[in-house]
């Protein structure tokens, strides 16, 4: 772990993602990650220390295919086939404009650069905040991050074992350095997919950091 990293995240060359600190993945939401909330402070001690950060927002159409109310018949927490291969059915949660889509109400980031919205595409899940889960579909963040000159990538927010996985196994695959501040992450785990993210991230030569 690199100690220094404090002080040096404040360079035009260090971006800050924070990843879907919304109300559906906090205690009572449609999607709630135990102790999402918790994240909060961490969080935004965090953006504190960081001249440049983005926002990344979960953002669903009504009857979007990650849900499993769009599939009759399934459960939440189920899986289904899609065109891209296996899709996790979740409970609707951050549909677009609804109270449970809005960031949590403590999320203090008012110098947040950008505002990323996934998975508003009504056939396509996007854990990442780069690539959709057919994994070939961008968001354009890549090239928005290089076209600013930045080449190291913190991540901090929810779910741990989702959305940051992927989004930090896809900014090392964009060529980025990718640190994850793991005090400030909160994960699902489902069916032990907590410990095999961490696993995943250390062999992508992801850091983590306090
Ligand atoms: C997420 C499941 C579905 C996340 C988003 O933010 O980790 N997980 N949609
Ligand atoms: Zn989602």
């Amino acid at each position: 772990m690199d100690r220094g990293s404090g002080r040096r995240s404040t360079g035009d060359r260090d971006k800050l993602v924070i990843v879907d600190v919304q109300n559906d993945f906090c205690p009572e939401g449609a999607l709630a990650v135990p102790r999402g909330d918790a994240v909060v402070p961490a969080v935004n001690r965090l953006a504190a220390r960081f001249a440049h950060v983005v926002l990344t927002q979960d953002w669903h159409p009504p009857g979007h295919l990650s849900f499993a109310s769009s599939h009759p018949g399934r459960r939440p927490f189920a899986t289904v086939e899609a065109a891209y291969g296996t899709q996790i059915l979740w409970p609707d949660h951050c549909v677009q404009g609804t109270p449970g889509a809005a960031f949590h109400p403590g999320l203090a980031v008012p110098h947040a650069e950008l505002v990323l919205r996934k998975g508003f595409r009504r056939e396509i899940d996007s854990y990442s905040a780069f690539r959709e889960n057919d994994r070939t579909t961008p968001t354009g963040l890549a090239a928005y991050l290089r076209e600013r000159g930045f080449e190291r990538v913190t991540l901090a927010g929810l779910a741990t074992d989702f959305c940051v996985l992927f989004s930090a196994l896809d900014a090392r695959a964009a060529g980025f350095e990718v640190d994850v501040a793991a005090g400030a992450c909160r994960g699902i785990d489902l069916d032990g997919s907590l410990a095999q993210a961490m696993r995943a991230m250390a062999e992508a030569g992801v850091r983590l950091v306090d």
